[in-house]
């Protein structure tokens, strides 16, 4: 980082709203007694956020990676905001994000900032989510330790297969689900991860060959962990070849400016910079 600005794409991954309506709250799964996405879908909240389709904003370096994304990833106690950028759609980010955005032209009157609601990442954990290219129809939004509040929007998508941060808190959550406040169907049907990208040194999984040879055995061993990612991101972005995908069998240094050029395109994914 440092001097540098980063190139982030943004991805969009649409609240089910319907889905948890379609739940009376007496049936719904709670996170610590709390009907999963109660405060989404309260009245005061809804009034606000009108017919505009929601969505979480994860920043990503990796847009070529969304072929395995799994579920999405936010920090329980930090603040978020559903913020409009125009009468159709808000997002869910950090304050610091949305007014980068603002900024950049993201929203609709430039440098303009409007707040629909404030949420804390408790409030999102077990919400349903349609996010592009993943072959899932369905993923959950899960709690993560390492989430940054000051860097991309606070959100991050999920891919086993190649981030060792993401394999291995999918692992913890799942062997602490009661701990850590998650339902073991949040996350039980999206596991093994699926390959989708082939390097010389990790073969078809990146993320779990590097975590198992490195022997990292939860999200607390973060220095092993960012030795892990330094080793699977060059693996992956030098060596790496698609294996699924309208790109399959291309480098991915090929692959990524076309899945983000594509998602663009369809309105899945934006540029977004810090
Ligand atoms: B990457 P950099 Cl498959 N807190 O996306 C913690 N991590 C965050 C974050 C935050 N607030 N915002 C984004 N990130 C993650 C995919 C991916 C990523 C893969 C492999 C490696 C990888 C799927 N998760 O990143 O510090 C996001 O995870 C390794 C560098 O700005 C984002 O890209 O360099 C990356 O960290 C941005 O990290």
């Amino acid at each position: 980082e440092g001097v540098g600005v980063q190139e982030y794409t943004g991805i969009k991954l649409q609240v089910l709203l319907d889905d948890l309506r379609a739940q009376p709250e007496g049936e719904r799964d709670t996170v610590k007694g709390a009907p999963v996405g109660q405060k989404l879908t309260s009245a005061e909240v809804s009034s606000q956020i009108g017919n505009r389709k929601v969505y979480l904003v994860a920043a990503t370096l990796r847009p070529e990676t969304m072929y395995g994304q799994t579920n999405c990833y936010v920090g329980v106690d930090i603040p978020y905001g559903v913020y409009a950028v125009n009468d159709t759609e808000a997002w869910v980010c950090t304050e610091r994000a949305a007014r980068n955005m603002a900024f950049q032209g993201l929203f609709e009157e430039k440098g303009v900032i409007k707040k629909l609601a404030t949420l804390k990442g408790w409030d999102l954990v077990g919400v349903p989510l349609s996010a592009p290219l993943s072959p899932f129809q369905k993923v959950y939004t899960l709690p993560m330790e390492g989430v940054s509040p000051t860097k991309g929007t606070g959100v991050v998508t999920s891919v086993p297969s190649d981030s060792p941060d993401d394999y291995i808190t999918l692992m913890d959550l799942l062997k602490k689900a009661q701990y850590y406040n998650v339902e073991k169907k949040w996350i039980e049907p999206f596991l093994p991860p699926r390959p989708i990208i082939r390097t010389k040194e990790f073969g078809d999984l990146s993320a779990v060959r590097a975590v198992e040879q490195l022997k990292i055995q939860s999200q607390k061993d973060t220095k092993q962990l960012a030795d892990a990612k330094e080793m699977v991101y060059k693996a992956g972005f030098y060596h790496g070849v698609m294996t699924v995908g309208e790109f399959a069998g291309k480098p991915v240094q090929e692959a990524k400016p076309l899945v983000r050029a594509e998602l663009i395109k369809n309105g899945q994914a934006f540029a977004y910079c810090e």
